[in-house]
């Protein structure tokens, strides 16, 4: 879990045990009421209250933070460099009372690339082959789905634990038999990042399309009964061609044997 720097523990804690049992006379607001972020972005918060009057107010946590604007009801910062998960807290000080109010940060690693591999890349009907998508560095790698897709059918859908706090590499494989109909096949994979529950929308990559060749065996043995055929053929002509020639030497020489006595 993150931890405040030491600079926020003294507010933090005045804020938990400044007033207690009193019920809340101001309120303090931030806006965005949740971040979820990349590592290069930077964001504008805006820490405001109700306190009509606030002696004091600021921003407390772990995070490079510019004052951009300020009014006596609100500050608005720009956050910037934030390598990892963590939260802020906003804090006014009223009439002696101080209230807070926590931001919570993900940092998220979008897929940027999305590698599909087929194989082998050719294959008969009925045969295995192997598909595999591969995701370099995502997180939150529990909010991650890698689809795989023959043409626009949807083959595989794969989920992943989460828990790590660096980005990980995803991969889906998956073992099929290959299809018959069409000679060609086209499989892609989608990888899809929902950050909905952070706060954030939803980031799709697909992977270029991959094509798989796939031969029928029908087409391979009509090949073999055309070949052996073709070969009975040659050799019947081959032979015949053979026998004549053979036959035709023995007639020849009988007859030229035949003249030779009667000359
Ligand atoms: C900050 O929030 C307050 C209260 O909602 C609003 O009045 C003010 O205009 C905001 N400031 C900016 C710069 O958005
Ligand atoms: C960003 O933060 C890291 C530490 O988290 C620090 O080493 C680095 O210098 C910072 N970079 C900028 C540009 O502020
Ligand atoms: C921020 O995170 C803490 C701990 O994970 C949680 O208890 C709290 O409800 C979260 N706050 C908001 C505003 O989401
Ligand atoms: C995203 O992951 C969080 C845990 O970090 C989980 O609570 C949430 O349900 C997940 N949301 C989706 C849409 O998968
Ligand atoms: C797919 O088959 C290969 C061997 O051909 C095997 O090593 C691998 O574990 C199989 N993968 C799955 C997801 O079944
Ligand atoms: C497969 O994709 C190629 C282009 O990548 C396209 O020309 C072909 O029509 C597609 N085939 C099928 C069966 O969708
Ligand atoms: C908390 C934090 O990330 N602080 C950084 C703010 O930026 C300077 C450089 O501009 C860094 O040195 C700090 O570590």
């Amino acid at each position: 879990m993150p931890i405040l720097d030491c600079r926020g523990l003294p507010v933090a804690l005045l804020a938990l045990f400044c007033c207690p049992g009193s019920g809340k006379e101001f309120e303090v607001y931030i806006w965005p009421e949740n971040l979820v972020v990349e590592p290069s972005e930077s964001w504008e918060v805006n820490c405001s209250t109700t306190c009509l009057q606030p002696q004091k107010g600021g921003l407390e946590g772990p995070v490079n933070k510019t004052l951009l604007d300020k009014q006596p009801q609100w500050n608005l910062f720009l956050l910037s460099n934030i390598s990892q998960d963590t939260y802020i807290l906003c804090y006014f000080t009223c009439s002696g009372k101080q209230e807070h109010k926590r931001l919570n940060i993900s940092v998220y690693h979008p897929p940027k690339e999305v590698t599909l591999k087929l194989q082998p890349t050719w294959v008969t009907v009925g045969r295995l082959f192997t598909i595999e998508c591969r995701v370099p560095a995502v997180k939150p790698l529990e909010n991650l789905t890698l689809t795989l897709f023959h043409g626009k059918e949807i083959l595989h859908h794969q989920t992943f634990a989460g828990g790590t706090l660096d980005p990980q590499e995803a991969t889906a494989t998956l073992n099929i038999t290959a299809p018959s109909g069409d000679k060609h096949h086209n499989f892609s994979c989608q990888a899809e990042l929902d950050l909905r529950s952070h706060g954030g929308g939803i980031i799709r990559r697909v992977s270029e399309t991959k094509m798989l060749e796939v031969y029928e065996p029908m087409q391979d043995s009509q090949m073999i009964i055309i070949v052996t055929v073709v070969s009975v053929l040659l050799f019947l002509f081959v032979t015949s061609v053979l026998l004549c020639f053979v036959f035709g030497q023995h007639w020849r020489q009988r007859r030229t044997g035949t003249y030779g006595v009667q000359a």
